[in-house]
């Protein structure tokens, strides 16, 4: 990927960012306030998240020729799931992290009792807040329906069952699954969340679908790269964490000479893919081709 194709990626997904974050001000603002928790909401949601989730939503929408206005509220749904999911794994009973977006982690800088809590407000939250989509309450419910699956037990929920019960010795099909749940789902969900919204790509779903999980994929073994090869500074999360844990991941297992080929690989076919479909899905495909490069 050319300098050039990269800070084209980087202006679009500081453009999704401005998109989302005002749509997350607003939610933040109106939210019920007998205690300090929506404080504590806006702390882990304004800590410098890349949104990368929120961009997928939108451009999904736009390839499509969407107007973004009726995807924000997804976008923002998703961003909250994702949030949720962090400040839960970095608590002392899961990952035990100090660490997150280059700030000190919300059971760190407040206590684990209010970060437990924060996590369940903004997961209720995400689903009051998809419910604003303005669009019929048939699409609406399709998208709820898809957004509870991504982030239900089989998925979010189960992927993180998996990495927190990994058997000693996992093998490629073990991790698969687990990468499956805990992170290509809310990847392949906001992929799917942007088509919907588009209300003109219900026929590419099936694809959108199958692709999500690619790129899911893709953007994990990006993560197990990056946490054998970038800094805690570069990531704003603390590195080595599988190494340290004795936790078998794809970079572990086939080397990093081979997860960086792998990576190129996977993005060229996704750009390949996706150049097949109906719609634009350039800003997507950049995306993938940028992946592999990425330093945070
Ligand atoms: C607690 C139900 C539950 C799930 C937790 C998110 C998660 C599942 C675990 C965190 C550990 C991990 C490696 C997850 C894989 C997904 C991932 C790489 C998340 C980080 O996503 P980024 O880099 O984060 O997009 P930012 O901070 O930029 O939003």
């Amino acid at each position: 990927m050319s300098p050039s194709n990269s800070q084209a990626v980087s202006r679009k997904l500081e453009e999704a960012s401005v998109w989302v974050n005002a749509g997350l001000q607003i939610l933040t603002g109106s939210l019920d306030s007998q205690s300090i928790l929506p404080k504590l909401a806006s702390y882990s949601l304004n800590a410098g998240g890349k949104r990368l989730r929120p961009f997928l939503v939108r451009a999904a929408c736009e390839a499509l020729g969407g107007d973004p206005d009726r995807a924000v509220h997804a976008a923002c749904a998703v961003e909250m799931i994702h949030t949720y999911s962090l400040i839960h794994d970095d608590l002392p009973a899961m990952d035990n992290d100090d660490l997150r977006r280059g700030l000190p982690t919300l059971h760190v800088k407040y206590d684990e009792e209010q970060a437990l809590l924060t996590g369940d407000l903004l997961l209720a939250e995400a689903f009051r807040e998809i419910l604003r989509t303005p669009l019929g309450p048939s699409r609406i419910a399709v998208m709820a329906s898809r957004l509870a699956s991504a982030a239900g037990p089989a998925f979010l929920v189960g992927g993180q069952y998996m990495d927190m019960y990994h058997p000693d010795r996992a093998g490629m099909e073990w991790i698969g699954r687990m990468i499956r749940g805990k992170t290509a789902a809310m990847i392949r969900v906001s992929l799917e969340l942007g088509v919907l919204s588009s209300c003109s790509g219900d026929d590419l779903l099936d694809q959108i679908s199958v692709l999500g999980d690619k790129l899911g994929f893709l953007f994990q073994l990006t993560d197990d790269i990056l946490d054998v090869s970038g800094s805690t500074e570069e990531m704003g999360k603390r590195v080595s964490k599988d190494a340290e844990q004795d936790k078998s991941n794809p970079v572990s297992m086939m080397g990093l000479e081979k997860a960086d080929a792998l990576a190129d690989k996977m993005a060229r076919d996704i750009e390949t893919e996706l150049s097949a479909l109906r719609g634009d899905w350039s800003s997507v495909s950049d995306l993938a081709l940028y992946l592999p490069h990425r330093r945070s």
